[in-house]
C-alpha cells in the first residue's frame, strides 16, 4: 500500500473539568483507533492533542470554585493528561495551550493575518458589566434566544437550537458574572469577513474543489457534518469577532490592544501547530511535513499530509469553516481531508452533564476498574454515536463484555490456544489435506483485513470492530463444527489440520483488534508468543507456522458480575436523588400547606422512636450515614441523608423518629429498612425530631 503522511488531530478538552465517558466515546477513542491501524499500515503519522486552557469556559469555572484560572488549568491538565494515559491513549503529543510556545504560534499566525489584510478592524457597541468592568461575549452572557425562546442561551450560541449568537441577539440580556442587565459600551475588535469566504467554501466542502484541484472526497464527510456546514453557508456567513476584551488567553500582539486577547476559537485549533511543532522538536522530525503545502518549506520530504480532525458536533463550525478560512487566508497551509464528527452519548437516560454531576468519570471508572480498560473501549466503540445520539447504561456494558468478549472472543482463543496445549505442548500442528469447509474459512480469514481497513478508512469503526469480533465467531463455529475434542480419539491427522487453521485464527484476531482492544491483542499476542504488529502480515494462512511454540493461555476477559452494574447505578441514582432533593428545596414553600389526607391514609404510617447504636460513613457519598438502629421491634439498618449535618460519633446513643414500614430500598448497594425523620428549616438545615426525656425506643407517634 502507497504510505501517506496523516496529521490527525483529536479537539483540544477545555480544562475545566474532567473527562467523561462521552468525551472519549465521541472522540478520543476513535481518534485512538483511527491511528493504531495507520501505524500498523506503515503510515507516518503525527497524533496531536493538548488541552484548551483558554476561553471563557476556564475563567468561568475558576469563579465557580473560588480559586485562579491558571490553579484551574493546572489541575484539570493533570486530571486529563493522566487519564488519556492510563486508558492507553496513544498520542504522540499532549500539549497545553497555556504554553510559550503556543502564544507565540498563536501571535504571528494572527500578524500574517492582519498584515496580509484578511481581518477586519471595526469599533461597535459591546455589552459591558459595570460592577466587574468587563466586557460581555459568548459565555459571559445569557439571555433569550430569540430563534427559539430557549431563556438561558449563550451569548455566542443558542444550545437549546444551535443557533449562532452575538451578544446583542440576546432578549433580556444578562450578565453571568454579576447577574446584572448589561450597559452598551464602545470597544473595538479585530473580525474575520466570513461573507466573504462563502463561494470556496461551498466548492470545497460539497464538491471537495479548492482553487481548481480536487482536495478531498466529499462523499466521505459525514452527512451530519455536510448538512450542518452547508446550513450554515447557505445561511450566509457573518463578520466574527477574533479578539476579545479580557486578561485571560493570548495576548493580541498589536500595539494598543491591551486588555485583548485572541478569541478562543482563533487560539485553541492554532493549539494542533504548536503542538505539533513541540513534538518534532522533541523527536527530530519537521512540523512543516504535517502542516504545509508539498510546494513549501525549506526541507521537506515526501508527500502532503493528510489533516483529519476528530470532534463533537458542537465544534463542526469552528473546524470545517472558521478553521479552514483561517488556514486559506494565511496562505501556507494544507486543509483538512476529514472532519469525523460525533454525535452525543447519554447516559441511563440522560445527558451527560458535568454541572449536575450526571457523568461517569473517565479518571474514576479506571481508579474502579483498572483491569477493565479494553472492556470499557469495547463497549464504547460497539455504542459509539457515529449518526446519531447513542446511550451507555451499565446493563448493556455488562452484556456486551459477557456475551460478545468474553463467551464469543474470549471463548474461541482459550479454546483454541488450550487445545493446543493440550494436544501438541503447545506446538504448532501441521496443516494436512484442506476440506472444503477449511478453505471456506481461509477464504474469509483472507477477506477479513480488506473488509476492516475499508470501513476504518469510512470512519465506520462501529462496524469495523463488529467484523473483528466476526473473526471470532468465525473461528468458534469452526472449531463447535468440526468438535476437535471427538475427533482426536479417532482422526489425529484431521485435528491437526484443525488446530492449525484455529491457531491461524487467533493469530490473525490479535492483529485485527489492536487497534480496538491494544491491551488484549498484547496479551494475545503473548500466548501465541508471536511480536509482530503488522497489518500487512495478515490474510496469510501461516502467520505461525507448524512447529511454532505457543504459550499457556489465560482467560482474557472475566464477566461482569450483576453486583458491578448494580453499585454503578446506585451511584447514579444517589446522584439523581440528591437532584430531586435540591430541586424540592429549591420550590420549597413553608408558608403552603399540602393537600388534606384521610385519616385512614395517615394510619398507614408506622412511625416510632428508633435508638441509633451505630453509624458509619458510607464509601464515596458525602451525604449519606449507615445507622443501625434499634426500633423497640427489631435492630435495622437504615440509611440516611445526614452526613453533612452530623457526624457518626454525634448521632450514636440518640433517641430519634423513625418511619419504619417505608418499602426498603438499596442506596449505594445498602438496604436501606425505613427513614430517619427530619425537620428542615429554610435554609436547608436538618435536625432530627426529638422525644421528651423518659421517652425510649418502641414509642410509637400518631
Ligand atoms: N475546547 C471545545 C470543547 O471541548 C474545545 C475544542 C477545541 S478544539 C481546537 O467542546
Ligand atoms: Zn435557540
Amino acid at each position: 500500500m502507497l504510505k501517506q503522511r496523516y496529521t490527525v488531530t483529536a479537539a483540544l478538552p477545555y480544562t475545566n473539568g474532567p473527562l467523561h465517558l462521552g468525551h472519549v466515546a465521541g472522540v478520543y477513542l476513535p481518534a485512538d483507533i483511527f491511528v493504531r491501524f495507520l501505524r500498523m499500515n506503515q503510515h507516518d503519522v503525527a497524533f496531536i492533542c493538548g488541552s484548551d486552557e483558554h476561553g471563557a469556559a476556564i475563567t468561568l469555572r475558576a469563579k465557580k470554585e473560588g480559586i485562579t484560572p491558571q490553579e484551574i488549568v493546572d489541575k484539570y491538565n493533570k486530571i486529563i493528561a493522566n487519564s488519556f494515559k492510563d486508558f492507553d491513549i496513544s498520542f504522540d503529543i499532549f500539549h497545553r495551550t497555556s504554553s510559550e510556545l503556543h502564544h507565540k504560534t498563536a501571535q504571528d499566525f494572527f500578524l500574517k493575518l492582519h498584515e496580509k489584510g484578511k481581518l477586519t478592524e471595526d469599533t461597535s457597541e459591546q455589552y459591558y458589566d459595570e460592577d466587574y468592568n468587563q466586557f460581555l461575549a459568548d459565555r459571559y452572557i445569557t439571555g433569550e434566544c430569540p430563534k427559539c425562546q430557549n431563556p438561558n442561551a449563550y451569548g455566542d450560541q443558542c444550545e437549546k437550537c444551535g443557533s449562532d449568537l452575538s451578544p446583542t441577539d440576546l432578549i433580556n440580556p444578562k450578565s453571568t458574572l454579576s447577574g446584572k442587565m448589561p450597559i452598551l459600551k464602545t470597544t473595538s475588535h479585530w473580525y474575520l469577513p466570513m461573507n466573504q469566504h462563502e463561494d470556496w467554501l461551498r466548492e470545497w466542502i460539497k464538491n471537495g474543489v479548492l482553487d481548481g484541484e480536487k482536495q478531498h472526497e466529499p462523499k466521505a464527510w459525514r452527512n451530519q457534518v455536510l448538512g450542518q456546514c452547508m446550513s450554515w453557508i447557505d445561511g450566509g456567513l457573518h463578520a466574527r469577532a477574533m479578539t476579545r476584551d479580557l486578561d485571560w488567553g493570548v495576548k493580541v500582539p498589536l500595539l494598543n490592544s491591551e486588555g485583548k486577547v485572541l478569541y478562543v476559537w482563533l487560539d485553541a485549533p492554532i493549539g494542533y501547530i504548536s503542538a505539533t511543532k513541540q513534538w518534532a522538536k522533541d523527536n527530530n522530525k519537521n512540523w512543516e511535513d504535517y502542516w504545509l503545502k508539498k510546494e513549501l518549506g525549506t526541507n521537506r520530504t515526501g508527500e502532503e499530509s493528510k489533516l483529519v480532525h476528530f470532534i463533537g458536533k458542537d465544534n463542526i463550525v469552528f473546524h470545517a469553516i472558521i478553521f479552514p478560512i483561517i488556514l486559506k487566508d494565511h496562505g501556507d497551509f494544507i486543509l483538512p481531508d476529514n472532519v469525523p464528527a460525533y454525535e452525543f452519548l447519554n447516559l441511563e437516560g440522560d445527558k451527560f452533564s458535568t454541572s449536575r454531576n450526571w457523568a461517569v468519570w473517565l479518571h474514576e471508572y479506571l481508579v474502579r476498574y483498572p483491569e477493565k480498560i479494553d472492556e470499557l473501549k469495547y463497549t464504547l466503540t460497539a455504542i459509539a454515536p457515529e449518526n446519531k445520539d447513542s446511550e451507555f447504561t451499565w446493563k448493556e456494558f455488562q452484556a456486551r463484555v459477557n456475551n460478545e468478549l468474553a463467551d464469543v472472543l474470549g471463548n474461541f482463543v482459550n479454546r483454541a490456544l488450550v487445545l493446543t496445549q493440550k494436544y501438541y505442548y503447545g506446538k504448532v500442528p501441521a496443516l494436512g489435506t484442506l476440506t472444503d469447509v477449511d478453505l471456506q474459512v481461509l477464504a474469509d480469514l483472507k477477506a477479513a483485513p480488506e473488509k476492516i481497513s475499508k470501513l476504518v478508512f469510512a470512519y465506520k469503526l462501529r462496524d469495523a470492530q463488529t467484523e473483528v469480533l466476526n473473526v471470532a465467531r468465525i473461528g468458534n463455529k469452526y472449531l463447535a463444527d468440526q468438535e476437535p475434542w471427538k475427533l482426536i480419539k479417532t482422526d489425529e491427522k484431521r485435528v491437526e489440520t484443525i488446530m492449525y487453521i484455529a491457531l491461524q485464527i487467533t493469530a490473525q484476531l490479535s492483529q485485527l483488534l489492536a487497534p480496538f482492544l491494544p491491551k488484549s491483542a498484547a496479551k494475545m499476542r503473548h500466548f501465541l508468543n508471536i511480536d509482530i504488529e503488522n497489518w500487512e502480515s495478515l490474510g496469510k494462512t501461516d502467520l505461525i507456522p507448524e512447529g511454532h511454540q505457543t504459550n499457556q493461555p489465560e482467560i482474557l476477559f472475566q464477566k461482569i458480575e450483576d453486583s458491578l452494574v448494580e453499585s454503578e447505578v446506585a451511584i447514579l441514582n444517589e446522584i439523581k436523588i440528591q437532584h430531586e432533593a435540591e430541586k424540592v428545596a429549591d420550590n420549597y414553600q413553608p408558608a403552603v400547606q399540602k393537600e388534606n389526607i384521610s385519616f385512614d391514609d395517615f394510619t398507614k404510617l408506622d412511625i416510632r422512636l428508633g435508638t441509633i447504636l451505630e453509624a458509619i460513613k458510607v464509601p464515596k457519598a458525602d451525604k449519606l450515614l449507615q445507622l443501625k438502629v434499634d426500633t423497640g421491634i427489631d435492630i435495622r439498618t437504615i440509611v440516611s441523608g445526614i452526613a453533612q449535618h452530623y457526624s457518626p460519633e454525634e448521632v450514636v446513643g440518640k433517641t430519634v423518629s423513625v418511619l419504619l414500614n417505608l418499602e426498603p430500598r438499596k442506596i449505594k448497594g445498602v438496604e436501606s429498612q425505613g427513614m430517619i425523620l427530619m425537620a428542615e428549616n429554610s435554609e436547608g438545615k436538618l435536625c432530627f425530631v426529638l422525644p421528651e426525656k423518659g421517652f425510649e425506643a418502641g414509642a410509637e407517634i400518631r
